[in-house]
C-alpha cells in the first residue's frame, strides 16, 4: 500500500511538472525508440533512488513479489503495472491523457506480473476464461497464459492493491476489478 501512494505522489508531480500528462508506459516516440519505462521515469520523483533502480523491481517493490514466481501460469517479471491503455504514447493509444481529464474512478498503477497490464474493455469479445474459479470471468483464452487476469496479480490473500486517479489505495477482489468496468 505505502509503495504504490510513493508511486502515485511521484505520478503527481510528473504531471505538474509535463503540463497535466500522465507518466507515459515508456519515453520515446516508437517501436524504434522506446526510450525508457515509467517505472524509471518516476525516479526522478523518488528520494533514494538512484538511476539504475526500477521501481517494482528493484526498487520499491512488493515485499511477497519474486522474480520468476509463477501466478496463474504467468511469471513475474516486475510487482507493479499500469493501466496501459492511458499510458501508451505510440501503438493502441497515440496519445497522452491529461490526469484530469481522465475519469475520476480509473487506476492507475496496481499489483501486477509485469510493469503494466491489458485492458478488458480493449478485448470484450476476448474475455471469456474463468482462471480462478470464482465465476466471474477475468481472462481471454487468446492471451493465456501470458496474460491471465490481464496481467494483474492477486498476491494478497485474493485481493491486489490499486493506486487510483485521486492518489487512493484499495485492495480489490479479482471478481470486482472485472465486474466493475468504470475502473478500467
Ligand atoms: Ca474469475
Amino acid at each position: 500500500m505505502g509503495n504504490l501512494k510513493q508511486i502515485g505522489l511521484a505520478i503527481f508531480m510528473y504531471a505538474s511538472d509535463n503540463n497535466g500528462y500522465l507518466v507515459p508506459f515508456y519515453s520515446g516516440t516508437g517501436m524504434s525508440d522506446v526510450g525508457i519505462p515509467w517505472s524509471k521515469i518516476l525516479l526522478t520523483y523518488m528520494s533514494n533512488a538512484n538511476p539504475n533502480n526500477e521501481i517494482g523491481v528493484t526498487f520499491l517493490k512488493c515485499p511477497t513479489y519474486k522474480y520468476g514466481k509463477p501466478y496463474l501460469g504467468t511469471i513475474e517479471t516486475a510487482s507493479y503495472g499500469v493501466n496501459y491503455y492511458n499510458n501508451v504514447r505510440f501503438g493502441y493509444c497515440p496519445y497522452m491523457k491529461k490526469i484530469d481529464r481522465l475519469p475520476k474512478t480509473l487506476w492507475l498503477v496496481a499489483d501486477a506480473k509485469a510493469n503494466y497490464t491489458i485492458s478488458p474493455i480493449n478485448y470484450p469479445s476476448y474475455m471469456n476464461t474463468d482462471l480462478d474459479g470464482d465465476g466471474v470471468i477475468d481472462s481471454g483464452s487468446a492471451f493465456l497464459p501470458a496474460w491471465a487476469t490481464m496481467g494483474l496479480c492477486f498476491r494478497h490473500n485474493g485481493f491486489a492493491n490499486f493506486l487510483f486517479i485521486d492518489g487512493s489505495v484499495k485492495p480489490l477482489k479479482s471478481s470486482t476489478v472485472f465486474t466493475d468496468m468504470s475502473i478500467w
